[in-house]
């Protein structure tokens, strides 16, 4: 699949800091060493009802991280999927009347344009579930040839058991994690399954619904977690440094995939960080497809917002807090986005040297964006109560609100 345009990166004069991030799996914070070039996995949206703000802000939240990155003069490898065939997908298709190739590819290429008006920066690779699938057939029969996947009734299970390190991500207990299953796609009550926490690799076609040839599997289609696996293992390999997603993802999502991975190379771990971000809530409740609750990207452009002002109400609040969208958040973001662009327009200022080290400070500190914004709020504020004589300062300040936070002002 394609991806969207890269808005451009202004180069900033020195060089940012390594990152420190919080990892779900070690629930503390580690400062990542990613060489030359850091390589993410960030999973990518079911393609129905994006993108709404909760799905912005995940992903605001790591293109933070990849500009942190970019900072530091390194690469980035960005690898991003889209679940374009899963139950949800299909039972909306289904509801609607609506072909689901087609839902598929309308919400994708929206969630693109949305991306692209966001400034989020794009993956390297951009790949869909569908077309991974000849990669994920033989990962699953290498499972089962192994003995860490067993058939039942036709489809194949992952058997947690084979991972030693199978409960590291999220470090949950049995109970709680037979009640997230449950909520999240998985079907601990199916009799037969050798343990009820056991997700499905590989489901063996139904009537009515999509199916691929799947060699020595029978026609069928993939499980969810699979398939971010076999793309990250063939784009990225083992031992990325980042794996990422909403907080929904830590379980049962990123620690399946890690057995599957683990399982499947003898190899620990499958990412260096385990990163998450908070859920947006609207009216109270978590900002979701199936309630219905949501405020999307795209009706705000059309409305007429800035997507600046969308970027900057992201950005006040720290990536890992739970947060609730309101119109007042969109309203401050506004006035800001106006504040900030007043203080750049004029010829000169107080000097910005400090400040680019302030927002590199801040951002490099678990992606801590609300203090990189106060950083910035200050600055405006000096500039529009004394000015200053520097003449590279509002220059130099739209650059690295640009660069840094992926604002244009
Ligand atoms: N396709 C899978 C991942 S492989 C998936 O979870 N798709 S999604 O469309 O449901 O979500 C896409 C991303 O947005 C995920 O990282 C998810 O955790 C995140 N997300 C979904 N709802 C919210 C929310 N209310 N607040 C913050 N992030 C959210
Ligand atoms: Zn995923």
């Amino acid at each position: 699949m394609h991806a969207w345009p890269a808005s451009e990166v202004p180069a900033l004069p020195g060089k940012g800091r390594d990152l420190r991030i919080h990892d779900t799996a070690t629930d503390g914070l580690v400062t990542l060493d990613p060489g030359p070039v850091a390589r993410i996995y960030v999973c990518g949206i079911t393609p129905y009802d994006a993108t709404h703000m909760g799905h912005a802000a995940t992903y605001n939240a790591f293109d933070l991280v990849q500009r942190v990155w970019l900072d530091t003069k390194r690469q980035v490898h960005y690898v991003q999927n889209v679940t374009d065939v899963d139950d949800p997908l299909l039972e909306r298709a289904t509801r609607d009347g609506h072909d689901w190739t087609e839902l598929a590819e309308r919400e994708t290429a929206l969630f693109r344009e949305d991306m692209t008006a966001l400034r989020m920066l794009p993956p390297q690779h951009y790949i869909g579930a569908v077309e991974a699938i000849p990669g994920i057939v033989p990962l699953v029969e290498r499972l089962r040839d192994a003995g860490a996947a067993y058939e039942l009734e036709g489809d194949v299970y992952f058997s947690v058991e084979s991972d030693p390190h199978f409960g590291e991500v999220s470090r949950l207990d049995a109970e709680a994690m037979r009640l997230l299953s449950a909520e999240r796609g998985g079907d601990p009550e199916r009799p037969g399954k050798k343990n009820p926490l056991d997700p499905m690799l590989w489901m063996a076609a139904r009537e009515g619904e999509p199916s691929w040839d799947g060699g020595s599997l029978g026609r069928g289609r993939p499980g969810w977690h699979i398939e971010c696996v076999a793309i990250a293992l063939d784009h990225l390999g083992m031992g990325f440094d980042v794996q990422g997603g909403g907080s929904d993802l830590a379980f049962p999502h990123h620690e399946m995939g890690a057995s599957h991975a683990q399982a499947l190379t003898g190899e620990h771990p499958f990412a260096k960080a385990y990163v998450h971000a908070g859920m947006v809530a609207l009216d109270g409740a978590k900002m979701s497809k199936s309630k219905g609750n949501l405020v999307f990207v795209s009706k705000l452009r059309r409305d007429g917002v800035d997507p600046a002002a969308i970027r900057l109400a992201l950005l006040s609040h720290h990536y890992r807090a739970d947060w609730e969208w309101t119109d007042a958040v969109l309203r401050e973001a506004v006035e800001r986005v106006g504040r900030w662009r007043a203080a750049v327009s004029r010829p000169d200022g107080p000097s910005a040297d400090a400040l680019v080290e302030e927002i590199r400070a801040a951002l490099a500190d678990d992606l801590d964006a609300p203090s990189a914004l106060a950083a910035v709020d200050r600055w405006a504020v000096l500039q529009e109560a004394e000015g200053g004589t520097d003449e590279g300062a509002p220059g130099l300040v739209s650059r690295a609100v640009d660069a840094l936070l992926g604002v244009a002002l």
